[in-house]
């Protein structure tokens, strides 16, 4: 089953074309960001727990989300292939991700990242930050979690490199022409 990883720093386009690209496959779009925002809007005890460090712009421990993601795992019917947006986003939880795919007889089938200038990312997080008002994107809040993409995130680069399933998008344009060249590198 195909399984795609959208990667890129806060702000890069990743859930604007995740979800573009499940509704033109038909593939499950994962968003490990909205399943923390609906456990915080319905107060549950997960919710409680993450809602702090999600304000702040830190990432939540790898132990929550590796079990929301086994749980997904689990329950959803990914039958039709999924696109993974905003996991995994330390090594720790790429490495318990080929586990849980090794499991299922899976491997990640392909790594696509969206490359954006910094400067891009913060003029399109304040945008949205007057457009939707989320917490996490004040200019305080974004430095920090740039700074967690620097220090967590961006090492998966080279570790997918290393698995050759790792591609690069340009990232600026229109959502539509990105869309465009994101489709024509996928290789279901
Ligand atoms: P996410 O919800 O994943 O937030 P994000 O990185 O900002 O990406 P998002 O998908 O929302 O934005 P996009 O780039 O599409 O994570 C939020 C928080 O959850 C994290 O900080 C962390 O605390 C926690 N978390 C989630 N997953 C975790 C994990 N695995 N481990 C630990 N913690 C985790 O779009 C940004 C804006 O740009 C939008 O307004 C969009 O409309 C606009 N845009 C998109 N494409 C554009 C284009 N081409 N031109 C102009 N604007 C564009």
């Amino acid at each position: 089953m195909f399984n795609l990883i959208l990667f890129g720093p806060p702000g890069a386009g990743k859930g604007t074309q995740a979800g573009k690209l499940a509704g033109k496959f038909g593939w499950k779009h994962i968003s490990t960001g909205d399943i923390l925002r609906e456990e915080i809007k319905r107060g549950t005890a997960l919710g409680l727990e993450v809602k702090s460090a999600m304000d702040c712009g830190q990432l939540v421990p790898d132990e929550l989300l590796i079990e929301i993601m086994e749980s997904v795992f689990l329950t959803d019917n990914l039958t039709k292939g999924y696109v993974l947006d905003g996991f995994p986003r330390t090594i720790h939880q790429a490495e318990e991700l080929d586990k849980m795919l090794n499991k299922y007889g899976q491997k990640v089938s392909q790594v696509i990242s969206l490359e954006v200038n910094e400067e891009e990312l913060v003029h399109r997080l304040l945008k949205r930050a007057l457009e939707q008002g989320r917490k996490d994107d004040t200019e305080e809040v974004i430095k920090n979690r740039l700074l967690q993409y620097h220090q967590h995130t961006k090492p998966l680069i080279e570790y997918y490199k290393a698995k050759r399933v790792f591609n690069e998008v340009h990232g600026l344009g229109t959502i539509d022409d990105i869309f465009k060249s994101i489709c024509s590198i996928i290789v279901v």
